[in-house]
């Protein structure tokens, strides 16, 4: 299976980007994480992503906060989906990084999720890579089948309090 690649433009991201960690190791996904930084290490994130789809990378993350360059910086060198992470670290609470991240020109795709949405990012890096692999895909819809028993159970408890009124 191809490993997921979680990018993050400072150790200050990590809080947030521990979400993705967590939610690739639940579904037995590889990846390699580093702090790499668009402005502050330029040619290493360049490097990296010339080179990630050779190193078995599918997927790579990008987490960055402030003017968040470092998730359009390494599509700009890769073929490989990139999905930004914008980060809420600092005055302006993630709106900064948020548009950074996802106004991307035309042939320069990046998959933006919400502000911290670290989770989310690596369940769609676990959906892609989930295309050619059939017991990720089996995990997923799993996740689904508990995520509708979760609701199911919170309104039948809710239906219950509101009985009590
Ligand atoms: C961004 O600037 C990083 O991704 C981080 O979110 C923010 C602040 O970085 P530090 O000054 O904490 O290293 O590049």
């Amino acid at each position: 299976m191809k490993k997921v690649a979680v990018i993050m433009g400072s150790k200050s991201d990590l809080p947030v980007v521990k979400k993705a960690i967590a939610k690739l190791q639940e579904f037995g996904v590889g990846y390699e994480a580093h702090v790499m930084s668009a402005h502050r290490t330029p040619d290493q994130a360049a490097e990296f992503s010339k080179n990630a789809r050779e190193n078995g990378f599918g997927v790579i993350l990008a987490a960055a906060g402030k003017a968040a360059h470092l998730a359009g910086v390494l599509a700009a060198h890769t073929t490989l989906p990139v999905i930004g992470i914008p980060i809420k670290s600092s005055t302006l609470d993630g709106l900064d990084a948020l548009l950074a991240t996802v106004q991307m020109p035309s042939g320069v795709p990046v998959a933006t999720v919400a502000i911290d949405g670290a989770e989310n990012a690596a369940l769609l890096a676990v959906q892609i890579l989930a295309l050619s692999d059939e017991t990720l895909a089996q995990k997923l819809k799993g996740m689904k089948t508990n995520m509708r028993a979760g609701v199911a159970d919170a309104d039948a408890q809710l239906q219950q309090e509101l009985q009590a009124l």
